[in-house]
């Protein structure tokens, strides 16, 4: 017989979400009522499982000097240097056997003590609320010894009545956090799993006719030009507009004339909720959202999302995120032109909301809810389809609404992510719909839009976003008339996105396509000692999913990635083309809202890369959606055989709260004249000396044909080369069994080809060497000649490549790689830059003269992969050579090799070698976006075919 037994510990495994505390209400960060800050450093002790030490460490008197301490907020497994556990990271799988409601008896326990003076000046009367603004995973909390309550749901807010239990001094705060509990089968987001008092701690005071509960409507007619305001307020009281005149009671609407708040336009007011004990700043933002003819629209205009996900994250502090954090992230946000934030997956700190108020981006809020664990069982026992756990759903869904709704940058409401379906999913909407008519409810999962107002999906490949934005989709009758977005898309993990381009066009062409939210923000590394940054799996754990939380636009540090770069060109809010010859530019503003006023336009004209001439370009003030066409000045004269081109800029034109004046916004290039052929060099004939082929400025080993020397300067193991140290976006994700080129190149033998000679040959002109490259066990192979040439100082290499045997796949790259001696720590080039890019990650590459050290050309992905290529370069200059490329070709450079990049795991795996490897590429394969989604785009793949291509090197003096 077997029994479970019953104690003190049960709440644990209670489905239901709490005991004792107060009803959700919205939350604000200030007001005229006292409050006191609890958080800093409290006492800390652990234990292995829920039950292990008894509960009087929350009476009054208890000794816990011996203690550790933590800070609150924060993760006890992020602190105490390893002491107190470890973070473990799982995408869906639970990290503990699936039985819901029970959890492990490991159950890593914290017990937190406080003691707390209230401040002098704390009133005599009233009464206090103790508030938690986020704690994980489920919390029991005592004051002064009294058992006050137990609460879950791990990043909403839980207060509980607490003034008759206060002492002036010594008040003992001691809180209990389980890591496991019936709530985090509800909380299985892909993250690291961070137990703790995560979110502030504070004691606020509740004066005698305080306000609490209250509910701003702010709505705004396009047609009139008018606002609506109306504050409903649990405790009456009246509101105060000054800039608008509004002085009302609460409950009473009020119409007057207003300027609405959008993302691009963030016109808040400020006012003051006063009832008879309490006056609350708010600040107040008119706008109305509605699905209308099919789309969403805000104050009457269709909107588009350029928008991201965004976990919170910090890679010391986990999901402790402070206030110039969350700023920060904003502004980059704002500088990178994104409009719109996916709180993924649960409601963020309070603050944040505050901040997208106040800068301008259109939030989807996601409710505290994943059960994705549950796929594994075909979704059986999904608590979202068990009406044992609806209260507990609804209690996640009003937590986050009531908290929220008062932030006219929250436009929709979303239910969770990945929870398959169930009743508990349409019980939460309908409670929210009915709460909160004014706004939109997204979720996912419900691919019928029963509970929903949006079709959503994560994803999509392009050619489905087309069928879907040209309503050839299918699906029921509701989803056929509701907008399209997409809450996740483009997996930035490691090198990538690729296909930004390709979805912002599907987005642009299409009324329904709304736009999507890019996954993710940050990439979620753990600074580590002697890793850099760590990934799922570096803690030891049993269960994990590698370096698939290492998927971000930005690096740990917050420095942005190439693909956030990327993003920001693809998004961005004005169109520049033109005709570079004719000199006429076409402006389209691609604003929602905003007119061009608050951009200056500028030309610059290029010569060869260099800028010759700039100036300012008049621009009318476009409202929304309007486009011009502008002539451009005369070209600069005199410029006969050079490459020539303008480039075309718009930038602030005044500060904002995001950027200051002069921040680029958008930009285009339009070629005016090409580029002149490269002068062949030829002339000179190879004669064989001292086991030395020597042709013009060069030298090469008499056996091989292979190259030594261009003049003063050692070249080693120069080759034809197709491999590249596979992408996460090559490798793809495990659980998709569509083609995957990372898997099929390793297959195949790529990155082991052999290299046999067949021939070398001294001509009249030429030096010829013939080879086969091919992997071992295979039939096919790659048949390459190269053919030098040369004249007094310099050599020209042509490569000529013709497949053999039938190639079914697409190469990794096509190019030469050679090494040269480690003073090669600098280059110059004149071709795309600064950053890196691949044929479908290249639109924010920029033709120019640029120049880099070795080091800074590499891009430093989390998990070390292909990286740091530079596209189109026409010539390049590096350790004493000149290398001209015809046709243009792609540059990389690293001090390691390719197979010792591609064996790397982490940042501090790459250790600078003696030679500077050099790869000058014809062709590279696209990225695509398949360690999540869809792979390359055909267009973008490298197909084995025949290929012909030639570099001039020269010795230089640098
Ligand atoms: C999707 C999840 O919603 C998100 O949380 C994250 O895990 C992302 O994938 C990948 O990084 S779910 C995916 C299986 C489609």
């Amino acid at each position: 017989m077997s029994f479970r037994t019953t104690d003190s510990t049960d709440y644990i495994e209670d489905v239901s979400p709490g005991r004792g505390g107060l009803p959700p209400r919205a939350w604000y960060a200030a007001s005229d009522a006292a409050s006191l800050s609890l958080n800093g450093r409290w006492r800390f002790r652990l234990s292995a499982t829920a039950g292990a030490e008894d509960e009087s460490f929350a009476e009054p008197g208890f000794d816990a000097s011996g203690w550790d301490e933590v800070a609150v907020p924060g993760h006890w497994v992020l602190q105490g240097d390893g002491a107190f556990g470890a973070p473990i990271y799982t995408n869906h799988l639970y990290p503990f056997p699936v039985d819901p409601p029970y959890v492990p008896t490991e159950n890593p326990t914290g017990d937190h003590l406080h003691t707390f003076d209230l401040p002098d000046d704390w009133p005599a009367d009233g009464d206090a609320v103790l508030r938690f603004d986020g704690v994980e995973s489920c919390a029991r909390v005592w004051l002064n010894g009294e058992d006050i309550g137990e609460f879950k749901g791990s990043r909403l807010p839980h207060e509980f009545a607490v003034g008759r239990l206060l002492k002036r001094t010594g008040n003992v705060l001691a809180v209990r956090v389980h890591q496991w509990s019936s709530g985090s089968y509800l909380e299985d987001q892909d993250q690291w799993w961070l137990p703790g008092i995560f979110r502030d701690v504070a004691l606020l005071h509740r004066p005698e006719g305080a306000a609490s509960d209250f509910f701003v409507h702010a709505s705004y007619d396009h047609r009139s030009g008018e606002g609506t305001l109306r504050v409903d307020s649990l405790v009456e009281g009246r509101v105060t507009v000054p800039e608008l005149g509004i002085d009302v009671a609460t409950g009473e609407p009020l119409t007057v004339p207003v300027e609405p708040w959008t993302a691009e336009t963030p016109r808040l007011y400020d006012g003051v909720l006063a009832t008879a004990g309490e006056r609350i700043p708010l600040r107040i933002g008119f706008r109305t959202v509605v699905v209308e003819d099919g789309v969403i629209k805000v104050n009457g205009k269709r909107i588009l999302f350029r928008g991201v996900n965004r976990h919170e994250f910090h890679p010391e502090k986990g999901r402790t995120v402070d206030l110039d954090t969350m700023r920060r992230d904003l502004v980059l946000m704002k500088q990178h032109n994104i409009n719109a934030v996916r709180t993924s997956h649960y409601p963020p700190h309070p603050a944040f909301l505050d901040l997208c108020d106040e800068l301008g981006l259109w939030v989807i809020d996601e409710c505290d809810l994943e059960t994705h664990g549950f796929v594994e069982q075909a979704w059986r026992d999904n608590p979202v389809d068990d009406d044992r756990w609806t209260p507990a759903l609804l209690d996640r869904a009003a937590r986050m609404v009531e908290r929220d709704k008062n932030h006219p940058s929250v436009v929709i409401w979303s239910l969770g992510n990945e929870a398959g379906t169930g009743r508990g999913l349409t019980a939460m909407a309908e409670w929210i719909h009915d709460r909160d008519p004014d706004r939109l409810v997204h979720y996912e999962g419900d691919i019928n839009c029963r509970d929903t107002d949006m079709y959503s999906r994560m994803y999509a490949s392009h050619a489905e976003v087309e069928q879907i934005g040209r309503g050839l989709d299918g699906g029921t009758h509701k989803r056929r008339d509701l907008p399209f977005i997409l809450c996740e898309y483009a997996h930035a993990m490691g090198n990538g996105p690729g296909g930004l381009s390709d979805y912002q066009r599907l987005f642009e062409k299409y009324e329904r396509n709304q736009g999507g939210f890019v996954w993710e923000w940050i990439d979620h590394g753990i600074k580590h000692a002697e890793l850099g940054y760590a990934y799922g799996g570096d803690f030891g754990e049993e269960l994990h999913d590698g370096n698939f939380v290492c998927d971000g636009l930005i690096f740990p540090d917050r420095t942005p990635s190439p693909g956030l770069v990327e993003y920001k060109k693809v998004i961005e809010p004005v169109r520049i083309e033109g005709d570079g010859p004719a000199g006429t530019v076409r402006i389209t503003n691609g604003h929602d809202f905003a007119d061009l006023s608050h951009l200056a336009f500028e030309w610059s004209y290029q010569v060869d890369g260099e800028t010759v001439e700039a100036g300012s370009l008049a621009v009318p003030g476009l409202a929304a959606g309007e486009s011009a066409e502008v002539k451009l000045p005369e070209p600069p004269a005199d410029s006969r055989g050079a490459e020539t081109g303008w480039t075309v800029r718009a930038l602030l034109a005044e500060d904002t709260a995001w950027a200051t004046k002069g921040h680029e916004v958008a930009w285009a290039q339009l070629p005016v004249t090409e580029r002149a052929p490269v002068p062949v060099a030829a002339g000179e004939q190879p004669t064989s000396r001292d086991r030395l082929i020597h042709l013009g400025p060069a030298s090469f080993d008499a056996r091989t044909g292979e190259l030594r020397t261009v003049g003063a300067v050692d070249v080693t193991g120069l080759r034809l080369d197709v491999w590249r140290a596979t992408t996460d976006n090559d490798n793809g994700a495990s659980w998709q069994d569509d083609i995957r080129y990372g898997l099929l190149w390793q297959k195949l033998g790529l990155h082991r080809m052999r290299h046999r000679i067949d021939a070398v040959e001294l001509g009249d002109d030429a030096l010829t060497v013939r080879t086969r490259v091919a992997p071992a066990a295979w039939e096919l192979g790659l048949r390459t000649v190269y053919r030098w040439t040369a004249d007094g100082s310099r050599l020209r290499l042509t490569v000529s490549v013709t497949p053999d045997g039938e190639w079914k796949v697409p190469l990794p790259r096509l190019g030469i790689r050679f090494g040269l001696p480690s003073s090669a720590d600098h280059v110059k080039w004149f071709g795309g830059g600064p950053g890196e890019a691949y044929p479908d990650t290249r639109a924010a590459s920029r033709l120019g003269r640029w120049q880099s050290s070795i080091d800074d050309l590499q891009t430093p992905y989390v998990r070390p992969q292909e990286n740091g290529a530079r596209a189109d370069v026409r010539w390049a200059e590096i350790g004493g050579l000149r290398i001209e490329g015809d046709p243009e070709f792609w540059f990389t450079a690293r001090r390691w090799t390719t197979e010792q990049l591609d064996a790397a795991e982490h940042r501090t795996d790459l250790v600078p070698g003696d030679t500077v490897w050099v790869n000058l590429d014809n062709g590279q394969g696209g990225i695509g976006s398949q360690s999540c989604g869809p792979g390359p785009l055909p267009q973008y793949l490298l197909g084995a075919e025949p290929a012909e291509f030639s570099f001039t090197f020269t010795e230089i003096n640098e």
